[in-house]
């Protein structure tokens, strides 16, 4: 993981020595339309392995005969801010790859906010998908994800993306930068529903548990 770079004081961005009347200056960071990186400062990755979805899948005779160490997404994520300060942004791309544990498509953990207020954008830059999102009353949904959909997650709703085609899914976000991660809940509960694959199509069922 590459090491992030933000004042201490987490209040400034890096260009803010830059900022002087009437300067024009390069951007800190890009998102590069060629391959879909972001590239620049602040930058930090993720990889979520198998072996760190454990839970996830309903089929564990399935997940249990595949190599822990497969690869089934990363996250991208440009900070200029610390973690927990109200008032910022964060930038991310979620990149995950195709293919099916038993019938359920590769998907992300999925996860409220810790503030659980906090809204999020996510929109569809390659691939194609589905955004699965369920309240608290535990209603489940989904949206169609590909190049260009674009998705408000309001607060106070779960969200979880899942590749449904045969490419890469990359799918952008941004978040408040106090919204942080509630993973807890759905380790304990799951989603109420699963999405799986039935007559070769995606299909939202509800879960069994
Ligand atoms: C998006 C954003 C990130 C999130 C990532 C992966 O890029 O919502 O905040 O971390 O998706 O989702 P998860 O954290 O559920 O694995
Ligand atoms: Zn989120």
């Amino acid at each position: 993981m590459k090491k992030i770079t933000v004042r201490e004081n987490g209040s400034s961005t890096i260009s803010e020595n830059m900022r002087n009347h009437l300067n024009v200056i390069k951007p800190d960071v890009v998102f590069n339309l060629g391959d879909y990186r972001i590239e620049g400062k602040a930058v930090m990755e993720r990889t979520r392995k198998l072996k760190d979805l454990r839970g996830v899948f309903q089929d564990k005779t399935a997940f249990g005969s595949e190599d822990p160490e497969r690869v089934v997404y990363s996250v991208q994520s440009c900070r200029p801010v610390s973690e927990g300060k109200e008032g910022g942004l964060f930038f991310g791309t979620s990149a995950i790859m195709p293919g099916k544990i038993g019938d359920e498509y590769l998907m992300t953990k999925g996860h409220f906010h810790q503030k659980s207020d906090r809204a999020e954008f996510y929109w569809g830059v390659q691939g194609t998908g589905i955004l699965i999102l369920m309240d608290r009353k535990r209603n489940t949904w989904a949206e169609e994800v590909y190049p260009g959909s674009l998705h408000y997650i309001a607060g106070e709703i779960a969200h979880r993306l899942a590749n449904t085609g045969a490419a890469k899914l990359i799918v952008g976000a941004c978040w408040p930068s106090d919204a942080g991660h509630n993973y807890d809940e759905i380790a304990i509960h799951g989603f109420s529903a699963r999405l799986v694959e039935r007559n070769g199509k995606p299909e939202l069922v509800a879960s069994s548990e």
